[in-house]
């Protein structure tokens, strides 16, 4: 009977946190490992300058992000896009302008809506800076606001795996809400744009039939080939289709736009940090395995984990690695090298073991020779800092205590992050 408890337990575990047993929260088995350097070009020489980097290593590092984790966004095409603006109005007693714009994105029969909900403080007028993420379960579940539009298109359902199509019900108004502080955000003199990831793609494998991929299919094409994007490709996609939007909105500073995303959507922003050099300020909440964490060190989530939950977030290349991680001719700090010299701020909680908070500072510690070469004061940590004390200067990081989750702690260190980046003298003051 000891061993059936024990036995309940270890499947129990796994079906609750989708943490298969065997996965492995012991440093001592983390395997011996070589991470490439991302100063050393393919042709053996290392970069010394800021030219060197921009014309030759950095085009290599994103080219293997691309051909081996994420697969290839395909170059722009001519799309029809309508834009239908909703109508606006006063929110959060008066502290700020809301209001919805839907971009509607056409190419031959295929096409993808996404709803931008946007938030701009109303003090002071003119453009203030933004934070733009994705949305888990419709811009609905933001705040309990009823002018809020409900989402129409798939709602992912958490009990079945996503695989449901359904509308968004009042029942979902500020499900979410306690992730993203409006007021906090607004009253610090911040505008905050959100969008539901599944606007841009559905969050299950339906073989690339639903979501933007199809409006970019050559003829005849039916999915991706296995270098071309996944799901986080699109999510990424769409946060970059956003900017288009805000470098157009008045009430935003467009130069000062910080991207951010939790878990599964911190990669995505990881990525859209990456490819569009437009976010000035790049945020990983907890983003764990394929975002912020080294791979090579096979401890929480894995490749072949990933790649078997989730086959429809990367490209079907990145399977190759699938047990062979140390067989990557990268790793995620190679991701995280293509944000600088802009500032990037990754973080971690204590409890979220499954996403290796180590791996991902050790990530962060392994990018910042390339900050630091580009002018980025970096991360100037030797080791992994005590809980709830964030480091760095350009490169930030912090593991708070608690679990995999988006808090007020984070939050507020986003915003102090943001105020020292955007507003450099009012925040000497307000950064330790
Ligand atoms: C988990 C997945 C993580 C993370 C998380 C989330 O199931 O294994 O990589 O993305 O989902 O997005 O909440």
């Amino acid at each position: 009977p000891f061993c059936f408890f024990l036995l309940c337990l270890v499947v129990g575990n796994s079906l609750c946190f989708g943490q298969p047993a065997g996965t492995n929260y012991d440093e001592a088995s983390v395997p011996a490992y070589v991470l490439p350097d991302p100063l050393l070009c393919s042709d053996g020489t290392t970069v010394t300058s800021a030219a060197d980097w921009w014309s030759k290593r950095r085009p290599e590092i994103l080219r293997l992000l691309e051909q081996e984790v994420y697969g290839k966004t395909p170059a722009a095409i001519k799309l029809r896009v309508v834009k239908t603006e909703h109508k606006a109005h006063t929110a959060l007693n008066g502290k700020a302008q809301c209001k919805e714009v839907t971009l509607e994105y056409a190419s031959g029969n295929a096409r993808v809506t996404m709803t931008i909900l946007l938030y701009s403080p109303r003090t002071p007028r003119g453009p203030a800076p933004l934070f733009l993420g994705l949305n888990f379960n419709g811009n609905q579940s933001v705040h309990a606001d009823p002018e809020i539009l409900l989402t129409q298109t798939w709602m992912r359902n958490d009990s079945l795996h996503g695989v449901v199509n359904h509308r968004a019900t009042e029942k979902t108004r500020a499900v979410e809400a306690r992730r993203w502080p409006v007021e906090m955000i607004v009253e610090r003199g911040y505008g905050l744009a959100t969008i539901y990831y599944g606007d841009l793609d559905p969050d299950y494998d339906d073989g690339f039939k639903n979501g933007v991929h199809p409006l970019y299919y050559d003829q005849g094409q039916t999915k991706p080939r296995e270098d071309e994007w996944g799901a986080i490709g699109a999510w990424a996609w769409g946060l970059s289709r956003a900017m288009d939007y805000l470098a157009k909105e008045p009430k935003v500073n467009s130069r000062q736009v910080a991207v951010i995303g939790h878990s599964r959507l911190g990669k995505a922003a990881l990525w859209a940090g990456a490819q569009d050099q437009r976010f000035a300020l790049v945020i990983s909440n907890n983003s764990g395995c394929g975002g912020a964490a080294l791979s090579k060190r096979i401890f929480g989530e894995t490749v072949e984990r990933i790649n078997t939950s989730f086959p429809h977030w990367f490209c079907d290349r990145f399977k190759r690695y699938n047990s062979r991680e140390q067989d990557l001719p990268l790793d995620q700090h190679f991701l995280l090298a293509l944000i600088a010299p802009r500032p990037l701020y990754v973080a971690s909680a204590e409890q979220d073991r499954w996403a290796d908070p180590k791996g991902e500072f050790l990530s962060a510690q392994a990018a910042d020779p390339v900050f630091r070469l580009l002018g980025n004061a970096g991360l100037n940590a030797d080791s992994m800092p005590a809980l709830n004390t964030p480091v760095g200067d350009g490169l930030r990081y912090h593991i708070r205590t608690g679990q995999h989750d988006v808090t007020d702690y984070d939050w507020q260190q986003y915003l102090d992050f943001a105020d020292r980046c955007f507003k450099k003298k009012a925040a000497q003051a307000t950064l330790k």
